[in-house]
């Protein structure tokens, strides 16, 4: 059992390398909410994946700041001695919002963990030590652009490439990079840039053998993407639509993927990501590890859930050098063959660096009871 004596939030701000652009907008900036969760015996880190504006979701920092301080923490301060498996129960009483529950769930588990000095991978029942890395590129302002960075990403040795598309800009892109890489792993992610009006579009990527097409229609839809996937050969990945283990099982049934990207903050947390792994996985269907560019907070997280038996696909999980100038963490390296080492330290294994936390603080506020 573990009891709650304060949780500390604090919102931080990186510069990115270069703007991430995809087709629902360019991030220049990472903002986040991370949030330090203290118990009598330990403390832990959770981050939260929204962004500054609920454009990925509904989610968004300002409203989930007001949810952990107003309610989520209040609540768990509250609840007295619990474990990382009542939290659910004890923010049932708030509907939706899983990125907000994520970080406080998430950050609570990591001191549970460290407190008896267990590995989140551990706890998860990580299959491996090591995980296959992929990169997501954002839509750039010219097809020699994109060539130019996806050969960049090859020659680090990232074993899965994602374009970003959206309306005209896709099939010619896509080609172009095909032509120039015939044998790569590569994939697509529309940001639910699209209708089912536009099969077209899809139905000529066919040949280009693309590993699969992410998210292509509404965010809340279930029902227009398992029509697509009927006329479709390439497979189905769902992100946005993915909100819990449940909503999984559904796409699974009714045919709307066959690839589900799992982000552990789009779900509630990493309890949750683990049931949709488990259902996923009892489906025969592959999961793989998703990102919000993440810091190296998030990034531990990611890389303990990537090392469990169903993510057989590279993830998202890029080296630190992709995303920041300087990370908050000690930063992560991919390996020359793309895979990158699972922190196996008590919890998920990394702490912010002090300096550079505070450096990067933009706001913080301490919740007690
Ligand atoms: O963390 O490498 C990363 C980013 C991967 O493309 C990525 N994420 O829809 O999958 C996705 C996007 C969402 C983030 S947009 C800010
Ligand atoms: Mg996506």
């Amino acid at each position: 059992m573990t009891h709650v004596r304060a949780v500390e939030l604090r919102l931080v701000g990186l510069p990115l390398v270069r703007p991430f652009r995809t087709s629902f907008g360019t991030s220049t900036e990472k903002v986040c909410i991370l949030a330090r969760v203290e118990t009598d015996d330990a403390e832990g880190w959770g981050e939260c994946v929204a962004d500054i504006e609920p454009d990925f979701s509904a989610e968004f920092n300002e409203g989930a700041w007001i949810l952990m301080r107003d309610l989520l923490v209040p609540a768990l301060v509250r609840a007295g001695d619990v474990t990382v498996e009542d939290l659910d129960r004890v923010f049932a009483f708030v509907r939706g919002n899983p990125m907000a529950k994520a970080t406080i769930v998430d950050a609570f588990l990591d001191a549970e963990l460290r407190a008896r000095g267990e590995s989140l991978a551990n706890y998860l029942g990580a299959a491996t030590t090591r995980v296959a890395c992929g990169v997501s590129v954002g839509i750039t302002p010219t097809t020699e652009e994109l060539l130019a960075q996806v050969e960049g990403y090859l020659a680090e040795g990232y074993r899965r490439i994602k374009l970003k598309i959206e309306p005209g800009l896709d099939v010619e892109r896509v080609a172009a990079v095909r032509e120039a890489f015939p044998g790569i792993l590569l994939s697509v992610d529309a940001n639910a840039a699209y209708a089912l009006e536009d099969a077209d579009v899809f139905r000529a990527l066919e040949p280009l053998g693309l590993l699969m097409i992410e998210q292509p229609l509404h965010h809340d839809d279930l029902v227009q993407h398992a029509a697509l996937q009927q006329m479709l050969t390439t497979d189905l990945c769902l992100d946005e639509s993915i909100r819990s283990a449940a909503l999984a099982r559904d796409a699974i049934e009714l045919g709307s993927c066959r690839i589900v990207n799992i982000k552990q903050g789009r779900v509630g947390g990493a309890l949750e990501a683990r049931r949709v792994h488990d259902t996923a996985r009892a489906a025969g269907v592959p999961v793989w590890c998703g990102g919000m560019l993440e810091t190296g907070v998030g990034r531990a997280l990611n890389l303990a859930l990537a090392a469990m038996p169903g993510f057989t696909l590279p993830g998202d999980t890029s080296g630190s050098a992709r995303y920041f100038p300087e990370d908050l963490t000690a930063p992560f390296v991919m390996a020359p063959d793309g895979t990158m080492a699972v922190p196996q330290g008590p919890g998920i294994g990394v702490d912010p660096l002090p300096e550079r936390l505070d450096a990067c603080t933009l706001r913080r506020e301490t919740i007690r009871p």
